[in-house]
């Protein structure tokens, strides 16, 4: 099996050693037109005739709930590009691209789907429309890149012919945004929502509270956002209504994303402390922060107000999250006693429960209790303490779930290089074959964690240091590309079989007006 391509009966994991970057003797097999996709196929099977989308093209849907939605999208999609009227149509045709639910595809699970290109058209095919919607992100991507411009393009529109048969590795597979350091609109984060649907990411993260902002209002606590909420990283503030937060939450879930929510607690509070004087030790409310440091705030164990406060965010939040999980951060809390720590967290992590969601927080929790059915998301990196890595194992034995963000892997807002303008460096610097080294299948395999606890991926974004589209999208691409693989597909493929697949996602990216990091790793004009 020549190294890099994806095999015609499913990724067969190739020898690779516990990196999967480059090796000088490399020499990988060209990946197949039909195999061009990021994030690779589970299986691809070349062959026949391809199909060319003309004028006369109709994209034929089941007349079942969430099917005609997606042949919308797909339609949306496509029309700007090649100026074809491709009308969406319920019905039985057996030409043009059809779409079509099969309720006895059980193999294709939740989200997995079935592409089949011959001469008379592509034939899509799931049990769920959300495995609809990820093969019509894969039909993009077998389209020539100028399909995704917003302008009328010359053709041909042709799909090379064959097969795929996909199915994700990992149920979780995740961006997180901060919009707390910088807020970012709701147009923005939209954008943003856009652009993970096509690399089939399917939750989103966003980071609402911290020390610099407060970002979604609670009713039973105005000043969280109209004090808290009023200021930024060396800027403005913003925040979202509840509405707005609504609006989030059902744009995301048209692209079969669902919304976690995070309230960091008990660190990361100086928005809520600076809100409210009564939540502090002395009564006393510190200043608006404005600066990066991490670390300083902390609620308050001993106050009884502190639980009120917490039970009514979480009652108000849980109210407009459709989603069965809240996050409740945990990390960073170094102003907090272990004991207060356990004190707040025990008592958060029960608001959460009666308030009928279940648990998400920074793998700092496992140091205390993790309520039953929790997930745990793992940010640590190569340097992080073995006793700390035995904490979160030990968490996962008595029945955690784990989320895996390695920082020196997966954080969006590690800088590239020592230069780059942007971005922090904590972590170490991440390019992007460094964003692509790693395996979530046997990341924690040392410790003894089944591979079957690990529910999948998260790549962070942090804002510190960023706040316009541009600017994420310079460090979110190309090395959120790798963390929709490692959700996706096997996390054992070689990364010269990825740079491949790159080199074609630059021009797409570039047609979608994606300014991304055109690293040195990537031979991004290859042929
Ligand atoms: N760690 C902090 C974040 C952010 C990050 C920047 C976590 C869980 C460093 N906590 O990552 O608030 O400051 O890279």
């Amino acid at each position: 099996m020549a190294r890099g391509s994806t095999s015609v009966e499913g990724n067969q994991p190739v020898s690779v050693s516990r990196t999967n970057l480059r090796s000088p003797d490399s020499d990988p097999a060209p990946v197949s037109a039909l195999g061009n996709v990021v994030p690779a196929p589970s299986s691809v099977r070349p062959g026949g005739t391809p199909y060319t989308i003309t004028s006369a093209t109709a994209i034929r849907v089941d007349d079942a709930p969430g099917v005609r939605a997606v042949g919308d999208h797909l339609a949306a999609y496509l029309r700007p590009s090649t100026g074809y009227p491709l009308p969406v149509t319920p019905g039985s045709g057996a030409d043009g691209v059809q779409l079509r639910l099969d309720p006895a595809a059980g193999e294709l699970g939740d989200e997995g789907y079935r592409l089949e290109s011959t001469g008379d058209g592509v034939l899509l095919t799931a049990r769920e429309p959300a495995g609809l919607f990820h093969g019509v992100q894969t039909l993009r991507q077998l389209l020539p890149h100028a399909v995704e411009a917003d302008s009328e393009q010359p053709g041909p529109w042709t799909v090379p012919g064959g097969t795929i048969t996909d199915v994700p590795r990992y149920p979780y597979r995740g961006a997180m945004l901060d919009v707390s350091r910088h807020f970012f609109t709701v147009e923005q984060v939209k954008r943003y929502v856009d652009q993970l649907a096509l690399y089939k990411i399917n939750k989103l993260h966003l980071h609402l509270t911290d020390d610099q902002g407060w970002r979604i209002a609670v009713d039973s606590w105005p000043q969280l956002t109209a004090v808290g909420g009023s200021t930024s990283v060396g800027g403005t503030g913003g925040f979202y209504t509840k509405d707005q937060f609504r609006e989030l939450v059902e744009y995301a879930a048209e692209r079969h994303l669902d919304v976690i929510p995070e309230i960091d607690l008990p660190g990361h509070t100086n928005a809520a402390l600076a809100s409210y004087a009564e939540l502090n030790p002395d009564g006393q409310a510190p200043e608006l922060y404005t600066g990066t440091e991490v670390g300083f705030s902390s609620l308050c164990a001993d106050k009884p107000v502190t639980y009120e406060f917490m039970d009514d965010v979480i009652r108000e939040i849980a109210a407009i999250t459709p989603g069965d999980r809240l996050h409740i951060g945990g990390d960073e809390a170094d102003n907090t006693s272990a004991e207060d720590y356990a004190a707040i967290m025990a008592k958060a992590q029960e608001s959460v429960a009666r308030h009928g969601k279940e648990v998400v927080a920074w793998h700092q929790v496992t140091g205390t209790a993790v309520a039953d059915g929790g997930w745990v998301q793992y940010w640590g990196t190569d340097e992080t303490k073995k006793e700390e890595r035995e904490q979160v194992a030990a968490a996962v034995r008595a029945g955690a779930r784990l989320i895996l963000s390695p920082a020196d892997r997966a954080y969006l807002d590690m800088k590239y290089d020592g230069e780059f303008a942007l971005g922090l460096s904590w972590a170490g610097l991440v390019e992007v074959d460094r964003s692509y080294d790693w395996d979530p299948a046997t990341y924690f395999a040392e410790e003894g964690v089944p591979a079957e606890a690990v529910l999948g991926v998260e790549a962070p974004l942090w804002t510190e240091t960023l706040s316009t589209n541009a600017e994420l999208e310079l460090m979110a691409f190309p090395r959120l590309l790798s963390a929709a693989e490692k959700g996706w597909s096997r996390g054992d493929l070689p990364w010269e079989g990825f740079h491949e697949r790159l080199v074609d996602q630059g021009r797409r990216l570039t047609a979608l007006g994606i300014a991304y990091h055109p690293s040195p790793k990537v031979e991004w004009a290859a042929e």
